[in-house]
């Protein structure tokens, strides 16, 4: 019998808790066989350098220390709670936080809970086969960290949904461990989290992208009126922040690497560039665009109902909703939305309460611009006339108001035969990705060293040298 008061780390009083323990005890070893099946593969003997969080004060949440990842301590954390907090927005705003599900609420909290749930899962699926391609141990240590962590915010769902959805909440956690990413017959639940990550170059800009719209729905779900969601979210964004880090300093090595060596050796063609083995901007280009468009998507629609029900009854907020100036209510508000009228897009004005998944794809755009601007002064110290560009938001898009559509990256409407003429200049094509995976042919795991196409990153992790032990392999 495992001690699941020592062997999980919390500040939930799970030793007080009977029921959760019991229903913890049942999902915990399914967790794990999922974990040997789906987990990082070939992972299971190696002793990696990881941070774990063994409580939420700021000397317990990052504690560091060489574990075998099937005995990582997954556990489980909310922001200690405010006695004071009130729901913040909605028709029941004043009212004290719920401790408890409204009733009336339950299987639209359930269902948002397991939508986040889902994609923790299925990130790690996707990832699975990265660690035999590592550039360095120190990547090859981030990717694990990203991937215990994905697991701990799997752990973090399934505690709210056994602790406080009963009887449907224990099938959605095991639920959560049935689906899997890209399976034809039960994949995962939103599209983003289907799409294979077959290289390093994706796994990056995975992390830059899709990575923030975690952090931004985590936020959203963090104002939620139900306070066991709010305070767990706030918790997990707290490890959110070093998964933006690996995908923003990752593409930014990349872009470093490969400007030193087109500087270096007088290049521009991509042909060339790809003779020196490094991976060529426009390649990143695309990957680029790739990754934005389908990242936008995991929003949801421009005008959702279902948006509006989550803000009006007080279950899922706005990006930082307590330092808006508003009625939190939305009544009279309007915004701005998108759509194609003939071969036009057209700026529409909604009421503000239909439009809340814009608008948080709005906030999200606003990072992701200073990000794309980080990565162009790279460029620009370097002295290259290049910069890379976001593309329209209409752009390659299977949700809302430009699903259906087929529009290029500054916004035209186009036929799809046009469209399909250009689609490899703007996505990647089958050869673009035959060159990245062709840079993917082994692991670089001697300390201190990086794979040719990848600069290595300022610093070290928690003050470790760059060429530090990060993952033993004996
Ligand atoms: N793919 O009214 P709509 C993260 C569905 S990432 C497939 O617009 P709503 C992480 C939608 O579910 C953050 N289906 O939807 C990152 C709905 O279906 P039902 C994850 C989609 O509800 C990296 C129907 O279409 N967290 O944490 O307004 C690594 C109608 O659409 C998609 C959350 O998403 C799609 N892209 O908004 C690890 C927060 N988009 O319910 C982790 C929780 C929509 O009618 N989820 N649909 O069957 C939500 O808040 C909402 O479910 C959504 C959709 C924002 C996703």
């Amino acid at each position: 019998m495992i001690n699941y008061i020592e062997k999980i780390p919390n500040n939930v009083d799970l030793g007080q808790d009977r029921i959760l323990q019991r229903a913890l005890e049942h999902w915990q070893p399914a967790y794990l066989n999922w974990w040997y099946e789906m987990g990082p593969s070939e992972s299971h003997a190696l002793q990696v350098y990881l941070r774990t969080a063994i409580s939420v004060e700021p000397d317990g949440w990052a504690q560091f220390g060489y574990v075998r990842m099937p005995e990582y301590r997954w556990g489980i954390f909310l922001q200690p709670r405010d006695q004071n907090r009130q729901v913040n927005f909605g028709v029941r705003k004043g009212e004290a936080a719920w401790q408890e599900v409204p009733g009336e609420h339950r299987s639209t909290l359930r269902r948002l809970v397991v939508t986040q749930g889902d994609t923790e899962p299925a990130s790690v699926e996707q990832q699975k086969l990265l660690g035999q391609s590592c550039p360095s141990l120190y990547d090859l240590r981030n990717i694990f960290q990203v991937n215990v962590e994905e697991g701990r915010h799997l752990w973090a769902m399934v505690y709210l949904l056994h602790r406080y959805f009963g009887r449907d909440g224990r099938e959605e956690a095991e639920a959560l461990l049935e689906r899997r990413s890209g399976d034809a017959d039960n994949p995962r639940i939103l599209g983003a989290f289907n799409e294979p990550t077959p290289d390093w170059l994706a796994f990056f800009m995975f992390t830059f992208f899709t990575d923030r719209d975690g952090k931004f729905q985590l936020c959203s779900l963090a104002e939620s009126g139900f306070d066991p969601l709010a305070r767990t979210c706030r918790f997990m964004l707290t490890e959110e922040a070093h998964h933006m880090f690996v995908g923003e300093t990752g593409i930014s090595r990349i872009i470093q690497r490969t400007c030193d060596v087109m500087k270096e050796n007088k290049i521009d063609a991509p042909s060339d560039v790809r003779q020196l083995g490094v991976i060529d901007l426009q390649t990143l280009q695309r990957y680029l665009n790739f990754h934005y468009s389908v990242t936008l998507d995991l929003y949801g629609s421009d005008v959702s109902s279902n948006a509006a029900n989550y803000y009006t009854n007080g279950l899922k907020g706005r990006f930082e909703e307590t330092k808006i100036n508003d009625d939190h209510l939305l009544s009279d508000a309007q915004y701005p939305v998108l759509e194609v009228v003939g071969e036009k897009i057209v700026s529409k004005s909604v009421p503000a309460l239909t439009a809340l998944n814009e608008r948080l794809r709005d906030d999200y755009i606003k990072e992701i611009e200073s990000g794309v601007g980080r990565w162009n002064r790279i460029i620009e110290k370097s002295g290259l006339p290049h910069r890379l560009n976001l593309p329209h938001k209409g752009f390659h898009r299977g949700i809302g108001n430009f699903a259906g559509h087929y529009i290029n990256l500054t916004g035209e409407v186009l036929s799809e035969e046009a469209w399909k003429k250009h689609e490899h200049e703007w996505l990647p094509s089958p050869e673009d990705k035959a060159y990245v995976q062709s840079l993917m042919s082994g692991r670089v795991v001697e300390p201190g060293k990086f794979a040719n196409w990848i600069a290595p990153p300022r610093a070290g992790i928690n003050n470790q040298p760059l060429n530090f032990e990060y993952v033993r392999f004996d």
